[in-house]
């Protein structure tokens, strides 16, 4: 049923950038290579007067050694045929925290409690995804309700990264004022 080829995965139908807008935070990551953002990531999604998606994100990460910091970074993104599938540019407010282009899709989401987020960074040769990584979303940081998590550990299993994520803690590390 999963043949796990990227080419072959389904994401939300009819996706509604403004339902999407607002806070949500990521409970569980699946790491790509040379991981960034660690916890405390909370992302929040807007869409602008044009129409075009942006999002600011924060986070935990650890730069140059060792040297612990709130990452402040920014997205936006392109529209692509699929409304569910975006290229997200994204870069930090400071010049030595990551930046870069990625696939940005929204697999599934119910607007209100949660959101599974995929982006495979790099195909391998028999079409898999090599390289990737990927956030679920909740709307509320003290993580799914427990009638959410059945739906989430289907996708998880549909983007062949089930047994591949990990939870993200929501210590308040990147709480400002
Ligand atoms: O953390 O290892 C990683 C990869 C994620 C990099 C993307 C961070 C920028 C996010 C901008 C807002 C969208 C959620």
């Amino acid at each position: 049923q999963h043949d796990c080829l990227v080419s072959n995965i389904t994401v939300k139908q009819d996706f509604d950038r403004m339902r999407y807008q607002g806070t949500w935070y990521a409970v569980a990551k699946k790491d790509p290579v040379g991981l960034f953002l660690l916890d405390n990531i909370v992302a929040h999604f807007k869409v602008e007067e044009d129409g075009t998606m942006t999002a600011t994100a924060t986070g935990r990460v650890i730069i140059l050694n060792n040297w612990e910091m709130c990452a402040n970074m920014f997205g936006t993104f392109e529209d692509t045929i699929d409304p569910a599938k975006f290229k997200m540019k994204y870069w930090g407010a400071a010049a030595y925290l990551q930046s870069g282009y990625d696939d940005h899709w929204i697999i599934d989401t119910d607007y209100d409690n949660y959101a599974i987020h995929y982006s495979c960074r790099e195909l391998d040769m028999d079409g898999t995804c090599l390289d990737g990584y990927s956030f679920i979303f909740s709307r509320y940081r003290e993580g799914l309700r427990p009638e959410d998590q059945r739906i989430v550990t289907e996708k998880k299993q549909e983007i062949c990264f089930l047994g591949k994520y990990r939870r993200v803690a929501h210590t308040g590390f990147c709480d400002t004022a």
